[in-house]
């Protein structure tokens, strides 16, 4: 059994036990699949090596649930999951997937339509019947239907943040073959998309064929669709698909390179290479041995049948030096403009936007110099147990210095998000005092600094739930939407335009307050978004949680092109959310954005002075 398997059995749990009533318990057992779900290895051979004690140590992980563990192990289920699965027998994943549907409405829709899976569901809504429902309504029914028909449209694409640490682990199990020499995670993967379609794994080896049957023989895989000498495809039992290709160690960059993609990426590398007369594809890019390559003439026949000449293909590095262009990240590889950006550069262009007699003169940005994992140095949006966070602001804290940050900004919710318990004014100042408090105790330690913050929440009409005069006194001020999504475009753009006016509010928490999978961002100008940014001074978070991944790539391009500054934030719920500032700084990059544009990238004191 695998970690995605093991946590989607406890996820699982946590409904049944909610569904119940019972309290507490679906809170510990989401705990431990998020424990379980964030490991780098696999729970089962942790349980090889130390036994039940050592499944203690998972994070999340008490006794009982141990024992849970350990029985799905062995023997694939356990009795409390086997009795509350044989009383509510209904796909709880699927059902739950849908923007609305907590645990409590599942067991409703049991009890009272016998509702057991999607189907079932958008048929009961269809023939009007969840309208009829005590509790229900015409609007929840339109909003379930609503949410069937998006994800439906997002066609089972899989959130890379959330499915990267077992791809990392099935990378890790395919290096450790014997006859492996390398073994390279390549695709959407590699480019860091927000959600991927499948992995494409690349092996170099001499002995395919016995790395083909080790692969086969591994626990991950569900079913084999195609099986041969250098490419083998399964479906993984999470429920992507995954192809294997082992390739000659000659051809490893320009198989590397081919596989990563993207396509239009890859397409337009050959335009390059026909250019030159030359030939580019995974094996590498070729010459003809009678011809010099320089003439554009000359291809087609001259390459056919004579023999060719291997000009690149060992390495990325060498294959794109080949081709008269520098090194470009796998996060901006989409044709996007990158490709003529690496011309430019290798060739030492400057960039020049100004008129000339000749009009304005085409030329373009040079490569960004990115920002690179491991630049950030403070953590902007922070939970706590003081509201629906998990952990103390000094749990929170003593993380993120352990993750390698410097500061934090305190950012709890606030009151009309009444659910997660939301600070008024006086609570707020309360844990101002608190905050200040732990500094001048140096708490975690002295080259550490916790900021007073907030997460504001930003009303229909743009106004905030908070008074200017305590927002003067915070550190930091970030302002989000988490309500009345279905305003037009119009009225949205304005509502946060009007947020942003505010000379308190420094950050726009994740702007479209998009969940993928799950919910459509709401409709914004954009341009006029990030003008009214720029005008007031105000930052735009790129929030590093999976499935918000808000604000997107094409947006950050803008906001770096517009000269309007971001942060990345981890929405950190948890002492573990810290390890996802990792996917912000890839949408980032993807973004094309340099250090320079990410303000807490930035010293401390550098960050501060730059907010309003
Ligand atoms: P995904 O899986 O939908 O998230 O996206 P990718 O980019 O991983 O696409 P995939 O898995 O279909 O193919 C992996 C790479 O192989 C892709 O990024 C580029 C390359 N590739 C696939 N099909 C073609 C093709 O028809 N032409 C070229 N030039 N390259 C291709
Ligand atoms: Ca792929
Ligand atoms: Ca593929
Ligand atoms: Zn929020």
């Amino acid at each position: 059994m695998t970690n995605s398997e093991i946590a989607k059995i406890l996820n699982e749990m946590a409904v049944l036990y909610e569904m119940e009533g019972v309290l507490f318990k679906p809170r510990a057992y989401e705990k431990a699949a998020l424990g379980v779900e964030s490991l780098a290895q696999e729970v089962k051979e942790i349980y090889k090596e130390g036994g039940e004690k050592a499944l203690l140590e998972i994070p999340g992980v008490g006794k009982g649930i141990a024992f849970h563990i350990k029985q799905l192990l062995e023997k694939g289920n356990f009795d409390e999951y086997e009795k509350l699965k044989k009383k509510i027998p209904v796909n709880i994943s699927e059902l739950t997937a849908v923007e609305g549907v907590g645990p409590r409405m599942v067991k409703t829709l049991w009890q009272k339509l016998r509702i057991r899976n999607l189907a079932d569901l958008e048929k009961a809504a269809k023939a009007g019947k969840i309208r009829k429902l005590e509790h229900f309504g015409d609007k929840s029914e339109q909003k379930i239907l609503k949410g069937i028909e998006f994800l439906k449209k997002s066609g089972g694409r899989a959130v890379l943040g959330f499915i990267l640490p077992e791809i990392r682990t099935l990378e890790k199990m395919i290096q450790s073959f014997p006859e492996v020499e390398k073994a390279v995670v390549a695709g959407s993967v590699r480019r860091s998309k927000e959600t991927i379609g499948d992995i494409d794994i690349l092996v170099t080896s001499s002995k395919p064929e016995i790395v083909m049957e080790r692969f086969l023989g591994l626990l991950f895989i569900a079913h084999v669709y195609a099986h041969g000498k250098t490419k083998t495809a399964v479906k993984l039992k999470n429920g992507l698909d995954a192809d294997l290709r082992v390739v000659p160690k000659e051809s490893f960059g320009a198989a590397l390179n081919y596989f990563t993609g993207s396509k239009d990426h890859n397409v337009a590398l050959r335009q390059i290479a026909i250019k030159k007369g030359w030939k580019l594809n995974e094996y590498g890019l070729f010459r003809s041995a009678d011809s010099r390559g320089q003439d554009a003439d000359s291809r087609g026949n001259g390459l056919r049948g004579s023999a060719e000449i291997l000009v690149a293909g060992k390495t990325e590095e060498e294959l794109y030096k080949a081709l008269g262009l520098s090194y470009i990240e796998p996060e901006m590889r989409e044709n996007t403009g990158e490709i003529e950006a690496a011309l430019r550069h290798a060739q030492g262009k400057l960039v020049i936007h100004a008129r000339s007699d000749l009009g304005r003169a085409r030329v373009g940005p040079l490569l960004p110099d990115l920002i690179k994992y491991g630049d950030l140095k403070g953590d902007m949006q922070v939970q706590t147990d003081w509201t629906d966070g998990e952990n103390s602001i000094e749990e929170m804290a003593k993380a993120a210095m352990e993750a390698g940050l410097q500061y934090i900004v305190i950012t709890d919710h606030t009151r009309s998000l009444a659910m997660t318990g939301g600070s008024d004014e006086k609570k707020l100042l309360k844990q101002m005092a608190y905050i200040d408090k732990l500094n001048s105790k140096q708490i975690p330690n002295s080259k550490f600094k916790i900021l007073k913050g907030a997460e504001v929440n930003i009303g229909k009409n743009g106004e905030l739930d908070i008074k200017d005069e305590v927002l003067a006194k915070l550190d930091v001020v970030g302002a989000a939407v988490h309500s009345h999504f279905n305003l037009s475009r119009q009225e949205q753009t304005k509502r946060i335009i009007r947020a942003m006016e505010n000379t308190n509010v420094d950050i726009i928490f994740h702007l479209t307050g998009r969940l993928i999978n799950k919910r459509e961002p709401i409709e914004l100008d954009i341009d006029e978004i990030i003008a009214a940014a720029k005008r007031t001074g105000t930052i735009l978070e790129v929030n590093a949680y999976p499935n918000r991944a808000d604000i997107k790539d094409e947006y950050i391009r803008k906001c770096v092109r517009a000269g309007v500054k971001m942060s990345i934030d981890s929405d950190a719920h948890s002492i573990q959310h810290f390890k996802m500032l990792e996917f912000g700084i890839a949408q980032a990059r993807r973004g094309w954005a340099e250090r320079k544009d990410i303000i807490n990238g930035w010293s401390l004191e550098k960050m501060l002075k730059f907010l309003k």
